[in-house]
């Protein structure tokens, strides 16, 4: 169903289910943020780091990694009676790039998460999404050694338009996790009412 065409008060005592995916490249906590959120347990696809991967997957920076997500991950959040929301992780690896076609597909909106210590890997999924059309918001995840930025310096180095909200989270925090994706649902209503610009 098209945002546009979400009605809380349809008269129907089913919550409306959403799809949302979790996305951004290598490493920077897709996997960690869906378990974070999720009310249920999460489905993942995380195989080990093998030494098959030296030369193929690029670990600079997270060289302490020792697994990576191999098709998605899965979970659920309510937001309250008439809303559920799906949440699909991507892969963040370039070699898993097929799937992210058909994880997008019926995807009402994005998260892209960075890591600021790389930001220049999140370029793909903002790419890929703005290509598409599939509004997004962008979550720095705040990892101890990032290099601290401002809103201003991550819209600009990423070249993000203005409409575009950036928040600043850690995967790991269940309560900062649901401030994403509030600001996300906000986000799309925002872009879905009528005063909004094309
Ligand atoms: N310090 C810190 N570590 C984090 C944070 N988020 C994730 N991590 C750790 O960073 C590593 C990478 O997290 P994942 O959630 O596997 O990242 P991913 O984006 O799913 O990785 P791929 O699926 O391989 O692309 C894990 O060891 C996490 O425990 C964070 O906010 N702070
Ligand atoms: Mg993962």
């Amino acid at each position: 169903m098209a945002f546009e065409d979400y009605d809380p008060n349809a008269g129907s005592d089913l919550a409306t289910s959403v799809k949302i995916l979790i996305s951004g490249g290598f490493g920077v906590g897709k996997t960690t943020m869906v378990a974070s959120i999720s009310e249920i347990t999460p489905l993942r696809t995380e195989e080990l780091i093998s030494e098959r991967s030296v030369g193929v997957d690029d670990l600079a920076g997270v060289e302490e990694k020792t697994t990576t997500t191999v098709a998605l991950d899965f979970g659920r959040i309510t937001i309250d009676q008439s809303l559920v929301l799906y949440l699909f992780g991507t892969p963040g690896q370039d070699r898993f790039w097929f799937l992210w076609d058909e994880l997008a597909r019926g995807a009402l909106g994005a998260v892209v998460l960075v890591d600021t210590r790389r930001l220049e890997i999140a370029f793909a999924a903002i790419d890929f999404f703005e290509s598409r059309g599939i509004t997004f918001t962008v979550a720095v995840n705040c990892f101890e050694r990032a290099p601290l930025y401002t809103d201003v310096e991550v819209r600009d180095a990423l070249d993000l338009d203005d409409r575009t909200p950036i928040v600043f989270c850690d995967a790991r925090d269940r309560n900062s996790c649901k401030a994403v994706l509030l600001t996300l649902m906000e986000h799309l209503i925002a872009r879905a009412s009528p005063a909004a610009p094309a």
